[in-house]
């Protein structure tokens, strides 16, 4: 064919396309969409095998995704919504005002509720299910720094006193005080999840809705409507934890779960993508990882001239100017958007010659528009099959004016003067007259009026107020028969780790009657190497679409065996993601009246160290249960080296005030914690969690001695006397694997004169915070008897010097040592650990036998209790190279 002069192959295109166009509006004025889908698909696959490959983009037009002509109309009374958004708006504003005019620097934030108030009105008004209409509550995630537009709702539907508002970030003083972000543990008839550390609400709230799935499939739960939303902030998006676990809703297909993101644009410095746009970029990652994506951008004044866009012109401006630029429109005059925004072509410039620059600057965004947001979560709560992301445009600091919208010191505006004061009030009509708009005074209508009795209505109809947080599961009666006795009589000859009766007892646990329902295994893909994989086909790995394969191992007794209603949440390599699966499962007391009993086991090292705020959140939340850290200790694994060993998590799960961590050494006290800590979580109902590790070092577990079960709670009873050989008293501690070096210290001691005690000390986080309850009460009551910590009492009365060993930070055994009441020395595994052996692991660290032995008679020495040359020929006999390198430094 001869080439065609340029002007004919642009004419010819021209043609073309109108041909194809008019084609497929042929089959969509057919009305089977489903048809045109299919048709656009084929077109695709022929492309791809004629060798095309179209560029690929997973976003959309830069526009709304519900068409006008989907909407319906909003309910209710819009009028009214609007007042009495704007007095939530107000007294937020105003609690953060005053509270920083009276203490300079306490802190707040205005400008993110400014943003979102919309967001949350239409939720309030519309759609958030409370807990006291009989039907499941909403589980609500609210934006962290939002939390004064909460606050400020709860005071106007009677819930908190003027007090409590001027009480904001002031939580100490009488009265009681509103913590600065959602605090279960502060505030826990209010608030359920904390979120304001970044990434953890939208990460938490996939597995809660997955966890609600769980409880469903499991028969733990009547399925119902009950929804989980997430509000998060664009800027909040770039913690990877926000993002992480996506993947997972989709797959899952969490339809109940809608996370609702607002997209201001900006974050606390500044714009979140100066040069991008953070809507399409979130569009995209969302998409593509099998998400219902709901844009809403544009308020209703766009709808007419989208309407009038027939070239597409104005859908392309759109979609071309970046964030940054979109930000300074904020800031800018209708004159300027008029130049900057349509002035980019005549034809735009045209479309609107019929708004005054006013109007122009008038043009709402979708987030701030009820009917657009209504719109939005009626379609994200009907949606099935995939969870909804809703990507909501606003104005950071949205009527702040001068002294804050979408400026980019926004997010730390704290104070606003009179004159800004005074714009806010006239912008949202608050009827506060001048002569008392300086002082920034709270307001709440009458009783009688409409807005409230609106407000009230609504919320009765929806279920009453939220947040709130109760606590309404059923008690136990805990009889856990036959469970727990068998591990006191010890293994006699046989070997074992404390690992391998941890799921032993688990197993057992899962049978029980009452509670084996409850419990609830977690394990980030590590159930093989704790030994756990019998409970694969004993309970089954929970799938919510069961088996679609036979297992490889279908022919062996302990398959790989996946079902809905499988018991075991096999997570994957995900230790944040199984620690939210814990927090859900953890709180289900609180939130679903279900007690389920989390027991997540994980490589030690990569709990408190890796994710310790997760943590952080789970002692916040109230969560009961077990944390589990496998494999533990510094010498006790062999051979995985310095990333795996661990010798921190005790001293770190110190800092969690509710986390009761314990490094039991035998079977008879892991069961005794276990039970114990059942007993009080779920019988008495305390706020605390438990951290226990466990081992993979197989030795022959002893029955338990009489009358010690105090002291494993306590953290240290006396495992077992000295003989009669020796003369020279000594006191000796061990803990976890490290134990069993001291109990054999103890008959290497007998060949030197030395007659020790041994004692176990199964938590030193427990005896440091009961000898500094003690000390604090002696200390306050200077004229009454004194109280004796447990670890005094424990050894102040005894002979000799104290020698304590751990597998852990000498940090651990020194805590306590200024409460021994006598000269004590700690050895422990400070330093990097080593691909090596246990027996040269424990050289190393100087915490085997031999060294627990060598610093026993070296510490008698110096108490000239032992004279040089016993120690001395100790040395030699024990080979102890004095000159060895010191382990911290290398
Ligand atoms: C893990 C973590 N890092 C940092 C912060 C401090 N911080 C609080 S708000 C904020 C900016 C939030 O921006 P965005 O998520 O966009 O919320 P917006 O206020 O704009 O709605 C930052 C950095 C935090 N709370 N948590
Ligand atoms: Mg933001």
């Amino acid at each position: 064919m001869k080439n065609l002069a340029p002007i004919d192959a642009a004419a010819l295109e021209a043609v073309e396309t109108r041909e194809w166009l008019e084609s497929l509006d042929y089959v969509v004025a057919q009305g089977d969409k489903a048809r045109v889908a299919r048709l656009l698909d084929a077109l695709q696959a022929r492309a791809r095998l004629s060798g095309l490959r179209p560029q690929y983009s997973a976003s959309t037009p830069y526009i709304n995704t519900i068409a006008p002509h989907e909407q319906v109309a909003m309910p209710g009374d819009g009028a009214l919504e609007r007042r009495i958004k704007s007095l939530v708006r107000w007294n937020a504003l105003a609690m953060v005002v005053r509270a920083n005019r009276e203490s300079d620097g306490i802190g707040g934030h205005i400008s993110t509720y400014a943003s979102a108030a919309t967001l949350y009105e239409v939720g309030f008004n519309h759609f958030f299910r409370g807990k006291d209409g009989g039907a499941d509550a909403d589980v609500i995630f609210y934006q962290g720094h939002a939390s004064p537009g909460i606050y400020s709702r709860a005071f106007l539907e009677g819930r908190f006193t003027e007090e409590h508002l001027r009480n904001f970030r002031h939580e100490l003083r009488d009265g009681g005080g509103l913590s600065s972000y959602p605090h279960p543990w502060l505030m826990p008839d209010f608030w359920e999840y904390p979120t304001v550390s970044m990434g953890i609400g939208p990460l938490t709230s996939i597995y809660q809705a997955r966890f609600i799935k769980y409880l469903h499939n499991r028969g733990l739960k009547t399925p119902s409507e009950q929804k989980v939303w997430a509000f998060l902030g664009d800027g909040e998006t770039d913690e990877p934890e926000s993002l992480g676990a996506i993947s997972l809703a989709a797959r899952e297909r969490l339809d109940n779960l809608i996370f609702v993101i607002n997209c201001n644009l900006q974050r606390l410095d500044g714009p979140v993508r100066g040069n991008g746009q953070i809507v399409q970029e979130l569009e995209s990652v969302f998409r593509g990882a099998g998400w219902n994506v709901i844009k809403c951008l544009w308020g209703s004044e766009w709808d007419d001239l989208l309407a009038r866009d027939s070239e597409g012109l104005l859908v392309k401006r759109m979609g071309e100017v970046v964030d940054g630029e979109y930000q300074r429109y904020i800031t800018e005059d209708g004159a300027y958007l008029r130049k900057h925004f349509w002035g980019t072509d005549p034809r735009l410039l045209e479309m609107v010659r019929h708004l005054s620059d006013d109007e122009l600057k008038k043009l709402r965004l979708g987030g701030h528009d009820p009917v657009k947001v209504y719109n939005a979560y009626r379609m994200a709560t009907t949606h099935q099959g995939q969870p909804t992301v809703i990507l909501a445009r606003t104005i950071k600091g949205y009527g702040m004016g001068e002294a804050g919208e979408g400026k980019n010191i926004t997010h730390q505006q704290k104070k606003m003067n009179e004159a800004d004061l005074r714009h806010f009030r006239d912008r949202f009509g608050i009827p506060i007259p001048d002569d008392r708009i300086a002082d920034a005074p709270f307001f709440r209508p009458d009783e009688a009026s409409p807005e409230m009795k609106y407000m009230r209505d609504r919320r009765a109809v929806l279920g009453g107020s939220v947040p709130k947080r109760t606590v309404a599961a059923p008690k136990l009666t805990l009889e856990m028969k036959d469970v727990f006795e068998e591990f006191a009589a010890g293994t006699g000859e046989r070997k074992a780790s404390t690992t391998m009766v941890f799921v032993k007892l688990l197993a057992k646990l899962l049978r029980d009657k009452e509670i084996g329902k409850l419990c609830v295994p977690i394990v980030p893909d590590e159930a093989r190497t704790f030994g756990m994989e019998s409970l694969f086909r004993a309970v089954g790995i929970y799938s919510s679409i069961g088996q679609l394969y036979e297992p490889v191992d279908m022919d062996t007794l302990l398959y790989y065996k996946e079902a809905k209603d499988g018991q075991i949440l096999e997570e994957g390599i995900t230790e944040a993601g199984s620690l939210s699966s814990f927090i859900a499962a953890g709180t289900a007391y609180a939130t679903h009246s279900v007690n389920t009993i989390p027991f997540f086991i994980y490589y030690s090292m990569f709990g408190f160290q890796r994710v310790g705020d997760f943590i952080w959140a789970a002692a916040d939340s109230r969560c009961r249960g077990f944390l589990l850290g496998g494999t533990a200790g510094r010498t006790t694994l062999a051979g995985e080296g310095l990333q795996h060993q661990d010798g921190n998590s005790h001293t770190l799960a110190l800092s969690v005030p509710n986390c009761k961590a314990y490094d039991p050494a035998y079977a008879f006290e892991l069961a005794a914690i276990i039970k114990d800590g059942i007993k009080r979580m779920y019988g008495d109902g305390e706020s605390v969690f438990y951290y226990l590790t466990v081992m993979n070092e197989q030795y022959e577990m002893p029955p338990m001695p009489k009358g010690v079960e105090d002291g494993i709670i306590k953290g240290l009873y006396k495992f077992r006397d000295a003989t009669s050989k020796g003369k020279i008293p000594a006191q000796l501690i061990g803990s976890g694997a490290i134990l069993n070096e001291v109990v054999k210290a103890q008959a290497m001691l007998e060949n030197y004169g030395v007659a020790a005690d041994v004692w176990s000390a199964t938590s030193y986080n427990e005896l440091y915070r009961d000898a500094h309850r003690a000390d604090r009460w002696n200390l306050l009551h200077p004229t009454e008897k004194p109280r004796v910590p447990h670890v005094t009492s424990c050894l102040s009365g005894t002979a000799g010097p104290v020698i304590a060993a751990s597998d852990y930070l000498r940090s651990q055994p020194d805590m306590v040592s200024r409460w021994v009441g006598k000269p004590m020395v700690t050895l422990g595994t400070d330093g990097f650990g080593r691909s090596e052996d246990r027996q040269s692991l424990r050289n190393f660290f100087e915490v085997d036998a031999r060294h627990v032995a060598a610093a026993t008679l070296s510490v008698l020495h110096r108490e000239k209790q032992v004279d040089a040359k016993v120690v001395k020929q100790a040395f030699k006999d024990l080979q102890i190279d004095p000159e060895k390198a010191d382990p911290t430094l290398v």
